[in-house]
């Protein structure tokens, strides 16, 4: 199917600024040309538009609620129309909290395509804080609890069904970074986790495995790829870098079991930061990583 890359250049949902350039970067260390060398068709469709950032402190522990809204609702529709294209959708952040109308988007679709949604989500952060629990007010630090259903009801709603989806339909892998009372939180949802701990005593292979496992011929995988999933020295070009996540080559045995599924369906790379990068160093790796994901592989084809 034909992939249509699509820009949404903002970092309102952050507090550090700089993912609003994100598409540009992954543009510049030639994404779609990387994709095409593997004999996939890609179209870039530009970037979406939404309000500028105010820059503006938190509100009742939500930070620029009304213009993530906003930027939701333009991804939301785009990613949306692709879907109906019957294409894959590449959304190129933009920070995180770009993946409500993502995968709000991607819901709807598998609900009225009768398709089995599963969504994986790497990331140091568990992104599952509320307005309640959040230390900084970023909404790109509640994306998950917003899916699930938790949140203010212009994000949980943007789909026409709260919840969006059921949290035994997301699965978590690289966490290393949860606040005190998004713990709480993450288990009451009941979102399974397969945090660094278990990637250190497991492996990736194993861990891949268990995360993987029950795919059906009907099952539309997302995949919402925060580039802070990976190790600080690998990817510093990010605004909220954590060390400990995964080497160059666990990532990429990451990308490739996911790739052999065949079930790739839509695909987020948010959060890439060229304001905190080394000369497009995270933005290459990047590239490298979803050239994997799309079955780039060293010995077949
Ligand atoms: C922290 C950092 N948990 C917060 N979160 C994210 O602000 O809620 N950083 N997502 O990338
Ligand atoms: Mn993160
Ligand atoms: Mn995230
Ligand atoms: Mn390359």
């Amino acid at each position: 199917n034909k992939i249509r890359m699509m820009g949404a250049p903002t970092d309102v949902g952050a507090s550090r600024r700089g993912a609003s350039m994100g598409p540009a970067a992954l543009r510049v260390a030639e994404l779609q040309r990387s994709l095409q060398q593997h004999g996939l068709e890609v179209i870039d469709g530009g970037d979406l538009g939404g309000p500028a950032n105010p820059q503006q402190p938190p509100v009742q522990g939500l930070r620029h609620l009304e213009q993530v809204v906003q930027w939701n609702q333009a991804v939301f529709d785009a990613v949306s129309g692709s879907l109906a294209e019957g294409e894959v959708p590449l959304l190129m952040g933009g920070d995180h909290a770009l993946a409500v109308g993502s995968i709000a988007a991607v819901a709807r679709h598998c609900r009225t395509h009768g398709k089995d949604l599963r969504v994986l989500w790497l990331d140091a952060h568990a992104d599952a804080n509320t307005s309640q629990s959040t230390p900084t007010g970023n909404i790109h630090g509640m994306p998950v609890a917003c899916l699930l259903g938790v949140g203010p009801d212009a994000l949980t709603r943007m789909g026409g069904q709260t919840p969006a989806m059921q949290p035994q339909q997301i699965c978590q892998i690289g966490i290393r970074s949860v606040d005190r009372e998004e713990k709480r939180h993450l288990r009451e949802l009941g979102v399974r986790v397969f945090d660094m701990r278990h990637i250190d005593e497991y492996g990736m292979r194993a861990t891949m495995q268990e995360a993987l496992a029950g795919m059906e011929p009907d099952t539309h995988l997302h995949v919402s790829f925060d580039v802070d999933f990976l190790d600080a020295a690998l990817a510093p070009g990010v605004g909220t870098a954590v060390l400990g996540g995964p080497t160059y080559r666990e990532a990429q045995l990451c990308m490739e079991m996911i790739a052999d599924t065949g079930r790739l369906a839509s695909l987020d790379v948010m959060e890439l930061n060229p304001a905190c990068d080394v000369r497009n160093q995270t933005a290459e790796v990047v590239v490298d990583l979803v050239e994997s994901l799309f079955g780039k592989s060293t010995l077949i084809r």
